[in-house]
């Protein structure tokens, strides 16, 4: 049976969790199932990264002041009274409320603060090498992922084999670890293009030019009703370069013993290549946000047990991606359809 969320009785993980539920919807679920030995550092975890993030999306602190706080971000951790006014929604919540994180992470064993910390310094300092730097090739696309996705999957990896509930080995599978990164910041980036370029007051871009080049002559184009063609084009081409980390993922996911760090990492690869199914072809990427179908996520967090699962729900969407591929001939969708089929035969 799935242990149901507990409530800490330390305040300062229990404000951890309360604010995590504010902040992620699926996270939130997954995490409050892990084995008690990780679910704490996972929680914190997050909310430390959430936060270094909130300062990077901010795009109304200027460059020469953020850069230096991207840099120092890993040293807050250990502070007593740090905070920031920055951020909207919850996040401005989340940033005033900082050192009641940082508390939290200090009550964590050292082996889990020291993974936090190196991942949280590793991730800033890549965080400001891109705040000066664009995204022009897909080699940038892929180092810019890595940063903020990669090597949260490292991280994860590092906790599971410390927890002693995974193998050991997880601390050196890294390029797996980054796979599984890039899966889902792929997609996030490709399902957020239109968040991403509206932002204020400065947008943000993460496709890169060496995709979008072939289709239009700048980024922000694709979002005019007379260029749809070209950014649906674009967009099936972005969802063929997300499609080539399946492999990783699958094989990542194969290697995991445990049931609830196994549904921890499922349900959120799962939900990914959902989205890319539904983002594939669609112009409606362009004006507004495109999710899954209602329900859907609750029914595959209910659903996932063990790797079976997960192959029936990657074939599935692989079907339904493949399907969407052969009734769309050219606008890059022969890509898709490869990658797709590939999934299918597994
Ligand atoms: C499981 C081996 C510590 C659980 C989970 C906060 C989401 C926010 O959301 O466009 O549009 O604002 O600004 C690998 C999660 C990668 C990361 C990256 C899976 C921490 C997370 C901070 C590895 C999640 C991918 C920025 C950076 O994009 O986002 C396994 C735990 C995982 C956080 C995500 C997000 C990056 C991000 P948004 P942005
Ligand atoms: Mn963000
Ligand atoms: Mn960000
Ligand atoms: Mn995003
Ligand atoms: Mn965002
Ligand atoms: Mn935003």
């Amino acid at each position: 049976a799935r242990r149901a969320a507990v409530l800490p009785h330390d305040p300062d993980l229990a404000f951890c969790y309360s604010m995590l539920n504010k902040v992620s919807r699926s996270f939130a679920i997954v995490i409050q199932q892990l084995p008690e030995q990780l679910r704490d550092a996972v929680c914190v975890f997050y909310l430390v990264l959430r936060a270094l993030d909130t300062v990077e999306d901010d795009m109304a602190i200027d460059q020469a002041e953020k850069v230096p706080i991207l840099l120092s971000f890993h040293e807050k951790t250990y502070e007593k009274d740090w905070s920031m006014k920055c951020g909207h929604g919850h996040y401005v919540e989340l940033m005033e409320q900082y050192p009641v994180v940082c508390a939290a992470f200090q009550g964590l064993e050292p082996q889990y603060q020291e993974v936090i910390t190196d991942i949280c310094r590793r991730m800033g300092a890549g965080m400001a090498e891109f705040i000066v730097k664009e995204v022009e090739t897909v080699k940038d696309y892929d180092l810019y992922c890595h940063y903020v996705a990669g090597l949260v999957g490292v991280g994860l990896s590092n906790l599971f084999a410390g927890s002693g509930l995974e193998s050991e080995d997880f601390a050196s599978l890294h390029e797996l670890s980054n796979g599984m990164g890039l899966f889902l910041q792929k997609t996030n980036i490709i399902r957020d293009y239109l968040e991403d370029i509206m932002e204020e007051p400065a947008p943000r871009m993460f496709w890169p030019k060496e995709i979008w080049g072939k289709h239009g002559d700048s980024l922000e184009d694709f979002k005019d009703p007379e260029n749809a063609e070209a950014a649906v084009a674009c967009l099936n081409d972005m969802i063929a370069d997300a499609l080539r980390h399946v492999d990783a993922s699958l094989d990542y996911m194969q290697r995991l013993r445990n049931r609830p760090i196994f549904r921890f990492c499922a349900v959120p690869q799962i939900m990914a290549i959902g989205t890319l199914a539904a983002c594939f072809d669609n112009p409606s990427v362009f004006t507004g946000v495109v999710k899954m179908r209602r329900g859907q996520t609750a029914k595959i967090m209910h659903d996932v047990e063990d790797y079976a699962d997960l192959l029936a729900y990657f074939r599935a969407f692989g079907q339904a991606l493949a399907a969407k591929a052969r009734a769309a001939r050219g606008k890059g969708a022969e890509s898709v359809g490869r990658a797709a089929e590939r999934v299918v035969a597994g």
